[in-house]
């Protein structure tokens, strides 16, 4: 590949893709799984938008709806000791982990019984039974630590593998670079998932960088590379699964690129048409109609593995799990303000269990 232009070719044309998936021989049982948390997901941000759009909820909130495939997919070949880093736009990874709603709202609405105690809100996840070991807002600032606990489940032969998710305009900041060449020359465990949604903020990848595949890094750094479609949950989970395991074998780290789109702007609720150079309201249209969801729904439903009956019990099912998870956010305590310098020294930490 040459390092120019629109190397992504089809992927990027948000008209491409529109239809049904092909499903090959994934067994529609995990389909139908993957279907239930991608939708888990959506919701949980669609609420989200609207709660932030009524003033319900005081921080911003970095939403990924229309890229749920990738954290879904990349998930679907990890267990509960891997280590998984994210960034400001972490729901995503955090919920494919089974994260919880509660814990994730409670954190948005800075309550004591958030996932970050309420101290952080929507960048600052945590939830290390799960293995989600942290999302901080600054582009690509968990990328290097990814591979110190790739390289720390190494050292202690657990087997274990490290994730870093992070976007097409982190792979601009140095400390990416210096992750992938370290996590080759050393043969970190670690998956390396870029979430290529063509933007940084509100300025598109062709006036950033001279081509728009961010899987040339990979090859600049002979580390394994995979490029798929991001919105097509069949094709991530292929690719996650060959990356995984080869990390898992100990042959060295892997990078997956997965091109994507997001529906809602940088941050919070609005579909940002008018800030962008290059983002139409056409383009979104078009990316709308690319939906991971409603194609992996369609391909399902010509194989007779789902009806709308199911589509719909199943919206039901977690509109009551949202509900329920708000309300109580809504009605759980705020931290007490003697907490505010807890877990950031350790012996104050050291005080409070
Ligand atoms: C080190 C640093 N530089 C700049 C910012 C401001 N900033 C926040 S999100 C963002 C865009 C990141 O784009 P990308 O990595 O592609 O992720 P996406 O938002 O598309 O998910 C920027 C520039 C920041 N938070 N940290």
């Amino acid at each position: 590949m040459t390092a120019s232009g629109a190397a992504l070719g089809p992927l990027a044309d948000p008209a491409y893709g529109h239809g049904p998936l092909s499903l090959g021989d994934t067994p529609p049982e995990r389909l139908r799984g993957q279907l239930h948390t991608m939708l888990r997901i959506r919701m949980a941000e669609q609420h989200l938008a609207l709660m932030r759009r009524d003033g319900l909820i005081g921080g911003p909130v970095h939403l990924g709806a229309g890229q749920e495939a990738v954290a879904v997919g990349v998930s679907q070949w990890l267990r509960g000791t891997d280590r998984v880093f994210g960034g400001h736009r972490s729901h995503s990874h955090l919920i494919a982990l089974g994260g919880s709603l509660h814990g994730l709202f409670a954190e948005v609405l800075g309550k004591d019984t958030g996932l970050s105690r309420g101290m952080g809100g929507s960048m600052h996840l945590w939830d290390q039974p799960r293995g989600f070991y942290g999302s901080v807002p600054i582009v690509a600032g968990t990328v290097p630590l990814a591979v110190g606990a790739a390289l720390a489940a190494r050292m202690q032969s657990t087997g274990d593998v490290a994730v870093a998710y992070f976007g097409d305009g982190a792979v601009e900041e140095g400390v990416v670079q210096e992750s992938l060449n370290l996590a080759r020359m050393l043969k970190a465990p670690v998956l390396f998932v870029v979430e290529n949604n063509l933007f940084s903020s509100h300025m598109h990848i062709s006036l950033r960088q001279p081509s728009n595949a961010t899987v040339r890094f990979a090859q600049a750094h002979d580390i394994r590379a995979e490029l798929v479609d991001g919105n097509d949950v069949v094709a991530v989970q292929g690719a996650a699964e060959r990356l995984v395991g080869h990390a898992r074998r100990g042959e060295g780290p892997g990078f997956l690129e997965a091109v994507t789109y997001r529906w809602y702007g940088h941050v919070d609720w609005r579909d940002d048409v008018d800030v962008g150079v290059n983002r139409s309201i056409a383009d979104l249209e078009n990316w709308r109609a690319r939906d991971p969801i409603g194609r992996l729904a369609a391909a399902l439903k010509a194989a007779g593995e789902w009806s709308d009956g199911r589509h719909e019990a199943a919206t039901m099912e977690i509109r009551g799990e949202i509900d329920q998870a708000w309300q109580q956010a809504v009605a759980d305590p705020y931290p007490a303000p003697e907490a505010l310098l807890d877990r950031v020294y350790a012996a104050r930490r050291a005080a409070r269990p």
